[in-house]
């Protein structure tokens, strides 16, 4: 018969021993878990975003007056960065996500450049301007949703008559993470276009694909996904289907070689609400960042209450129990890490 393991004597907690102990080991950089392990493995999701919304009333004004302080070329990129109020000085939307409204006005140029981090451009107000990817340009029209794969040149251009607004998402806190990132300025301004306007839509946008179809990165091979095409799915859909009970019509966008997430480290969706939707409460491990297209409404969490109009842009924190509610037919664009926790077997939702 094995003898029952005695039990250890309590011990005296000694503070003022393991304080001396903790300052010895400390100046070989060495700490005691024990003294962190429940804020570093806790039992759920301890995020320092919190919800909050960019009203584009109040931002435009200031949008444009950067246009009279900066010029583009200056700027490099003349952007208003959307930090969110949990997370100041970081540059940072959510934990793990960039985003900022990017201002350009008629005649600019925003130099071509390449870096590591994937871009998602997504089109607010104005039309006309463009953007250019491997040699191609795209034309941006307000809710088209623009994508620069990671360590493609690009630069920004208006050659129309108003100015042009668009929020960028990028997975800038991602590859800081990782200490990944490179960045590359073009010795141009601006790229050649050897490609025609409308060939990756006419190549790729068509459920169809070239014939000598390779996958030649993660990211999709279709840079831009035009609202027109969004829209009319949507409305397809709402006229005949039942809303689901927390999304209503939810769409993602999907790389059309693969139909998995159209970047590696981003996933995009639009959503409509229609006139009168309310919600169920819905909580995911994704922190979202909304911005409205369409529409008047509500987010709610907890006993808080956010009312959006067009082009404000708002951020639901992960895990952060919130339900939406359209008090006219609303459009939702919506963007996240997602692709990045199904990768890692991490992600999780609950309705
Ligand atoms: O357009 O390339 O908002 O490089 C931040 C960094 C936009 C861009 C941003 C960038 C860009």
């Amino acid at each position: 018969m094995p003898s029952a393991v005695p039990k250890p004597a309590a011990q005296p907690t000694n503070q003022a021993e393991r304080k001396a102990f903790y300052k010895k080991i400390e100046k070989a950089s060495v700490a005691p878990l024990w003294e962190v392990l429940h804020d570093l493995i806790t039992r759920a999701p301890k995020t320092p975003c919190v919800p909050a919304i960019f009203r584009w009333r109040e931002l435009l004004p200031w949008v444009l007056e950067s246009g009279k302080l900066i010029t583009a070329k200056e700027a490099e990129r003349r952007v208003l960065v959307l930090e969110n109020p949990g997370l100041r000085g970081q540059a940072r939307i959510t934990h793990s996500l960039y985003a900022g409204l990017q201002l350009i006005l008629p005649g600019e140029v925003a130099r071509a450049h390449r870096h590591s981090q994937t871009a998602l451009r997504f089109v607010l107000s104005g039309s006309g301007a463009f953007t250019a990817v491997e040699g191609e340009r795209v034309t941006m029209h307000p809710g088209d949703f623009i994508i620069t794969p990671s360590w493609t040149w690009h630069d920004h251009g208006n050659p129309g008559d108003e100015p042009v607004i668009w929020l960028d998402g990028l997975d800038i806190p991602i590859v800081e993470l990782l200490d990944a990132q490179f960045m590359e300025p073009m010795h141009a301004e601006s790229q050649v276009t050897s490609r025609t306007e409308g060939q990756s839509l006419a190549r790729y946008g068509a459920n169809m694909l070239p014939l000598d179809y390779r996958p030649s990165r993660k990211t999709s091979p279709l840079a831009w996904y035009p609202y027109e095409r969004t829209r009319e799915a949507l409305a397809g859909i709402a006229k005949a289907e039942e809303p689901h009970p927390a999304h209503a019509h939810k769409l993602q966008y999907v790389n059309p070689a693969t139909g998995g997430y159209p970047m590696p480290t981003i996933a995009t969706f639009m959503q409509l609400m229609p006139q009168g939707f309310s919600g169920k409460s819905y909580r995911s491990t994704d922190s979202t960042v909304f911005a409205v297209v369409e529409g008047k409404g509500r987010v709610c969490f907890g006993d808080e209450t956010l009312h959006f109009e067009p082009r404000d842009v708002f951020v639901m924190p992960s895990w952060t129990a919130y339900s939406l509610h359209a008090d006219r037919e609303c459009v939702l664009f919506s963007f996240s890490d997602r692709p990045v926790q199904v990768a890692l077997d991490l992600w999780r939702e609950e309705a």
